[in-house]
């Protein structure tokens, strides 16, 4: 591409950014980006202006994710840099391919204000740093760095002082060839026969398999191979937490791994015998920790296969392949089925049993978080994009089975309250067109509650869920299961209706789930966004929690 004459740097820069088929930009301007910016502006990329640079990192996260593409996040030096050092550890976890453009303090001043080595403290985060001092290789540069965010899948930040970027262009008349056409496209990686038969021979050992999704099955279209490997072995289906809803409509499927498992699930996998864990890194969480299946074997499916994981051997036999042709492979390696674990009873308890049955004493006025997300989950229209947050209240919805993998986003890779707003404006960027239920509690959505101002200013479709408890459960629990005062863990109901009013959002409290269908009604006919606050009981404990930090006989 060429460039034209008469151009400062930025503009060159702007162009650059474009020729990598930028369209969206989540920014919060200074001193060190705003030029650069406005000119990316200006060549047609739609900006999404935030009130807080974690936002807008954390708004690309999402998009990034939900595009399964890179996304541009872009922040002014010095403070401007450090309000991400949240979410930049988040996305690497998550091996998000991100851009960040960041501005860097002048070189031409012995001291500048806003100067700090950005550097050290981007790398600390795992997210690689480039600085760019020398203006006319600076498109090459951002060109390397949309390769390397992609082949790595992890965030790029880019650093370039802006004294530099007002600079005239005095580099080549033309523009680099763009990242996505350089980029090489590798086949999935068939498995060794080898470790096929070996594979075979313990999948037609077992009797009770359940076969393991994670995001990387997700990603290969493994999916239906899963399901036919399920149905060939007799066996059950479960996911990671990130692909929730992979086998949504599977009467064998017996929900999310890990902390988050329903009680039959639960059940079911104590008496397992072999997981086939396949596109999945068997995080701690996944596992339980090492609790989940007691006696089961674990076969690792992966194109990169693993013993130890998150400080715990996890998988004692391994197929290195993409995930669906070593699965499908695999069940064509095995002869018809022999052994059936699959009844009809299993499936009517998977699809009518509670998740949780256990029973509280709850106060009048106040919701149980159970009912509040059954009841959202058989009337919120299945095509309506849903994003989950962090907190105790994450148990709660992480039971809505009836939903597909697609209408899922789930970041919690560093378990960090306070991103479910921007990971909500991500996806709404990414799906103008659909409405996004955020589910989040009221400690978190606290945390970045200014981004209700963007989310109306740039009328995101949103509906926000709040499962409002008034206190930050997690430690609430914690500290009541220790004995201790829950003093600092406890808030109140704060009136977020009245707050989402203040940002010219609509907003309603529900004490009582009687409203709902009128309240759904309105909601589905408009596009504007809103808030719904469920007070609920603070005396409701989430399983995981019950296991984890069990509570003494008399609670406060
Ligand atoms: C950035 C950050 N700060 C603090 C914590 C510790 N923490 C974990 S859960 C939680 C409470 C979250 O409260 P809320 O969003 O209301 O959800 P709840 O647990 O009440 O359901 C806190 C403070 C964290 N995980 N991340
Ligand atoms: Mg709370």
């Amino acid at each position: 591409m060429k460039i034209e004459a008469n151009l400062r740097v930025y503009d060159v820069l702007a162009q650059a950014f474009m020729q990598e088929n930028v369209r969206t930009c989540f920014a919060l301007l200074g001193d060190a980006n705003m030029n650069w910016a406005a000119r990316l502006a200006q060549q047609g990329c739609r900006m999404i202006y935030v009130r807080h640079e974690h936002c807008a990192l954390a708004s690309a996260m999402a998009y990034a994710r939900k595009n399964r593409d890179v996304a541009v996040a872009t922040v002014t030096c010095g403070p401007g840099v450090t309000q991400l050092i949240t979410a930049l550890p988040a996305a690497v976890r998550a091996h998000l391919p991100l851009i960040v453009f960041a501005g860097e303090a002048p070189l031409k001043s012995g001291w500048y204000n806003q100067e700090i080595d950005q550097a050290p403290l981007i790398t600390a985060t795992g997210a690689a740093y480039h600085r760019l001092h020398l203006p006319e290789r600076m498109p090459v540069a951002i060109r390397d760095a949309f390769l390397q965010a992609r082949r790595e899948r992890r965030p790029v930040v880019i650093g370039i002082p802006f004294d530099l970027q007002a600079r005239p262009w005095e580099g080549p008349a033309n523009l680099p060839k763009p990242s996505h056409e350089l980029l090489p496209r590798p086949s999935p990686i068939p498995p060794h026969p080898d470790d096929l038969a070996k594979a075979a021979q313990l999948l037609a050992a077992a009797e009770r398999v359940v076969v393991f999704a994670g995001l990387g099955a997700v990603e290969a279209g493994a999916g239906p191979a899963c399901r036919a490997l399920a149905a060939k072995t007799g066996g059950l289906l479960m996911t990671t937490l990130p692909a929730r809803g992979l086998f949504h409509d599977d009467p064998f499927c017996i929900g999310i791994a890990g902390s988050y498992t329903p009680e039959a699930g639960l059940e079911y996998l104590k008496e397992a015998d072999l997981v086939v864990a396949v596109g999945s890194s068997l995080a701690y969480h996944a596992g339980g920790g090492g609790q989940l299946w007691p006696k089961a074997k674990t076969l690792q499916i992966d194109v990169d296969p693993v013993a130890i994981s998150q400080g715990q051997e996890v998988a004692k036999h391994h197929l290195r392949a993409d995930a669906r042709l070593g699965v499908e492979a695999l069940t064509a390696a095995l002869p018809a089925r022999t052994k059936n674990w699959r009844t009809e009873a299993m499936a009517a308890r998977i699809r009518d049993s509670k998740p949780d049955s256990m029973k509280f004493d709850i106060a009048p006025g106040l919701l149980d978080p159970r009912d509040v997300i059954e009841a959202l989950e058989k009337s919120l229209p299945r095509d309506w994009e849903m994003v989950n947050s962090g907190g105790h209240c994450s148990w709660w919805y992480a039971q809505m089975p009836s939903r597909p993998q697609e209408k899922f986003l789930t970041l919690r890779e560093f378990g960090a309250i306070g991103n479910g707003i921007s990971f909500a404006m991500g996806v709404a960027a990414a799906r103008p067109d659909q409405k996004v239920v955020l589910f989040d509690g009221d400690g978190s959505l606290m945390m970045h509650v200014q981004e209700l101002e963007t989310i109306k200013r740039h009328n995101l479709n949103i509906l926000i869920v709040v499962i409002n408890d008034g206190a930050y459960g997690s430690e609430v629990h914690k500290f009541r299961s220790e004995g201790l005062p829950d003093d600092g863990s406890v808030f109140g109901y704060c009136d977020f209706a009245a707050i989402a009013r203040g940002f010219g959002v609509g907003g309603k409290t529900f004490k009582t789930l009687d409203a709902l269908p009128k309240a759904l009604s309105e909601v589905a006919s408009s596009s504007a966004p809103a808030i719904w606050d469920f007070h609920v009981s603070d005396k409701v404990l989430s399983p995981s929690i019950r296991r984890a930090h069990p509570q003494p006989a008399k609670q406060k």
